[in-house]
């Protein structure tokens, strides 16, 4: 039966196991680590470092889908067939949803000697509402047909900075159901429960049923 499938159908040899290299067209080293935590067994991914790309792509979208597909049509339309990105944020209420698509350089933007968790801890200074939640959309490319798979984690911000693991805001986000930031709770809590967790979840539904399908 595969072996008809592949002799008669191009499309589905393409799809046959084992999966095909999916290109992750992020320079954030953390982002791709906790995918791999999470679903890696089963996915080869390969990051722009191991396909030798090193130019910088600019995200000049004005929402979180925009972005990701920017990253991810800038990779495809060089030649790969397979491509994911993933554009994330923190989002604050009291802070008119800032910073959201700028959360990478919110503290350049201020051109501020403070840290993006230094600056964002001053903003808050006095405001009583702490609610605040991250956002991950992820694009996959395969031949040209886009899709995008989100994911939401609300909590709170913190008062100070606290705890050592993951990257960015984690240290200062406090998690629905939690007393702790993301930082010091450790990656179990946030692999189960992230934004990017509930966004990849939903891209590994999609691509077994692509597979399924086909087969
Ligand atoms: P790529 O664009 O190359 O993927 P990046 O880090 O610049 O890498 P984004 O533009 O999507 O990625 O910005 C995401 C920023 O949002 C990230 O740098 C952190 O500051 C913050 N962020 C996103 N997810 C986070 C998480 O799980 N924990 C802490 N901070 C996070």
């Amino acid at each position: 039966m595969r072996q008809s499938i592949q002799k008669h159908n191009p499309q589905a040899e393409f799809y046959l196991m084992p999966y095909p290299p999916i290109i992750f067209a992020t320079g954030n080293s953390h982002k791709v680590q906790e995918v791999k935590n999470l679903i890696g067994e089963e996915y080869h991914f390969k990051t722009l470092n191991e396909i030798n790309w090193s130019t910088e792509i600019i995200e000049d979208g004005t929402s979180f889908h925009q972005n990701a597909l920017i990253k991810a049509k800038t990779i495809y339309d060089a030649g790969n067939p397979i491509v994911v990105s993933e554009d994330s944020g923190i989002v604050v209420k009291a802070l008119d949803e800032s910073p959201g698509i700028f959360s990478a350089r919110w503290a350049d933007m201020h051109e501020t000697s403070l840290d993006n968790n230094g600056l964002l801890l001053e903003q808050m200074q006095g405001k009583t509402d702490r609610s605040a939640h991250f956002v991950a959309v992820v694009c996959l490319i395969i031949n040209g047909e886009v899709t995008f798979f989100e994911g939401r984690w609300e909590g709170r911000l913190a008062t100070q900075v606290d705890g050592t693991t993951g990257f960015g805001y984690d240290p200062i986000f406090i998690p629905n159901g939690y007393d702790k930031s993301t930082a010091s709770l450790g990656q179990s809590i946030k692999q189960k429960e992230s934004h990017r967790t509930q966004a990849f979840l939903k891209f590994k539904t999609y691509w077994e049923s692509k597979f399924q399908n086909l087969k």
